[in-house]
């Protein structure tokens, strides 16, 4: 069985850059993770991705060597079941508030008896890991990487109840909604200090309990001072945000008449 490269990056304390894909396509996942990314999570909490479509795109990244990741809607069975059936190498559960989510989560993730994942050996999440479902389940809690998302300032508040629940290998800031959260204008980057010190009590409450710190960035110049500060699973934006970023400056750049 293929062995998770972003488990052993995370616990040998290193970092794992990854970014979102938001286009619900398998031959732009392939191309970006052609790239070399270090994982790419396709998002099916914000865009309208269905399984079908997320399962050929975590075909698409395998087949390059990318590590397949997915973020599911909403923290529920049937969500974390049916993404890993598919072959997910990982699962980002957005909106974590309490111990008792990040419990669930952990139990959706983990066959038992470290968890309540249901077993059946028809699916591809064998393949995915280019082994046989008996030794998928066997191994399967060992690759799987599970990243609970503290987005909320309450959320914040109980960072060491719900980091200290067994299982977790990270826990990811969601910019966006962290800020919303504190009454701030939504965004990736804040010059709120109250914004800075709860990114830095999360980061800080993860390395209390061994679990790999992470977040969102718009641009390398900021994932890489997250680096410096610690983070370690840091994601660099969307596909989507890169392609507008590019059109956008060509776009301004045209001029429709002569100069
Ligand atoms: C947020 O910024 O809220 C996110 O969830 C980023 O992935
Ligand atoms: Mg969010």
């Amino acid at each position: 069985m293929r062995a998770n490269p972003v488990k052993r990056l995370l616990r040998d304390g290193r970092p794992a850059v990854g970014t979102w894909l938001n286009i619900g396509n398998p031959i732009t996942a392939e191309a970006v993770a052609a790239l070399g990314f270090d994982w790419l999570v396709v998002d099916t909490e914000h865009s309208p991705i269905g399984i079908e479509t997320a399962t050929a795109m975590f075909q698409a990244i395998g087949g390059v060597g990318g590590v397949p990741m997915v973020r599911i809607p909403a923290n529920t069975e049937e969500n974390v079941k049916r993404v890993l059936d598919a072959g997910a190498w990982g699962v980002v559960v957005p909106m974590v508030r309490t111990a008792e989510e990040a419990a669930a989560a952990v139990d959706w993730c983990r066959y038992p008896p470290a968890g309540k994942r249901s077993m059946a050996g028809s699916p591809r999440h064998a393949r995915a890991f280019g082994t046989d479902p008996q030794t998928y389940f066997a191994r399967a809690n060992d690759e799987i990487l599970l990243v609970i998302q503290l987005e909320d300032i309450e959320a914040v508040r109980r960072a060491d109840a719900i980091l200290k629940v067994p299982g977790l290998d990270a826990c990811f800031i969601g910019p966006t909604d962290l800020s919303a959260s504190m009454g701030l204008k939504p965004g990736y980057e804040q010059k709120d200090p109250g914004f800075e010190e709860a990114i830095r009590m999360v980061r800080e409450a993860c390395k209390r309990h061994g679990v790999a710190p992470g977040i969102h960035t718009g641009s390398a110049a900021v994932l890489n001072q997250r680096i410096a500060e610690g983070f370690q699973f840091v994601a660099l934006w969307s596909e989507v945000n890169f392609m507008l970023q590019a059109v956008r400056a060509e776009l301004a750049k045209v001029q429709r008449r002569p100069a």
